[in-house]
């Protein structure tokens, strides 16, 4: 079987936090190989479009405001079903509901300030890895 391809980010909160380290182990760890990986700094405009499927929701423009408040890594994550292997890696979009041991359980505070994203679909995974790489 093929090794399925997925997106992470390590949001500007980990990164703020000095946290970027933990979590490229905590992956490696779980068996992930990284494909790709850099640092970049979201424009305004490729944020509301990475999150355009929010728009109009409340959390909307404060999600862009967060996603551009400092440098974000993206990464190129591959392993056997990994977009539902890195999801569950994740833990929940809360922090506080996310799974003991999850990246958001231990590295989030908040349902914005949540510390990393991936991709939730083979079709986002694709959309996703282009729109960085
Ligand atoms: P996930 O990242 O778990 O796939 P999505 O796609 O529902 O979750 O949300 C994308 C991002 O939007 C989240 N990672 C989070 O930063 C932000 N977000 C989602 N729901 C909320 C909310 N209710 N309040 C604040 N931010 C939110």
């Amino acid at each position: 079987m093929k090794a399925e391809q997925t997106l992470a980010l390590i949001k500007p909160d980990a990164m703020e936090k000095k946290l970027q380290g933990k979590i490229i182990d905590d992956i490696l760890s779980d068996g992930f190989t990284i494909k790709a990986m850099k640092m970049l700094q979201l424009s305004r405009e490729e944020a509301r479009r990475f999150y355009a499927v929010h728009q109009g929701k409340e959390f909307y423009e404060p999600l862009v405001a967060f996603m551009t408040g400092g440098p974000v890594i993206a990464l190129i994550l591959e392993k056997d079903h990994a977009i539902e292997a890195y999801r569950k890696l994740m833990g929940k979009t809360d922090p506080r509901e996310a799974e003991t041991g999850s990246l958001r359980a231990k590295y989030g505070e908040t349902t914005q300030r949540n510390a990393v994203h991936g991709s939730d679909s083979p079709e986002n995974a694709k959309k996703e890895i282009a729109f960085f790489f």
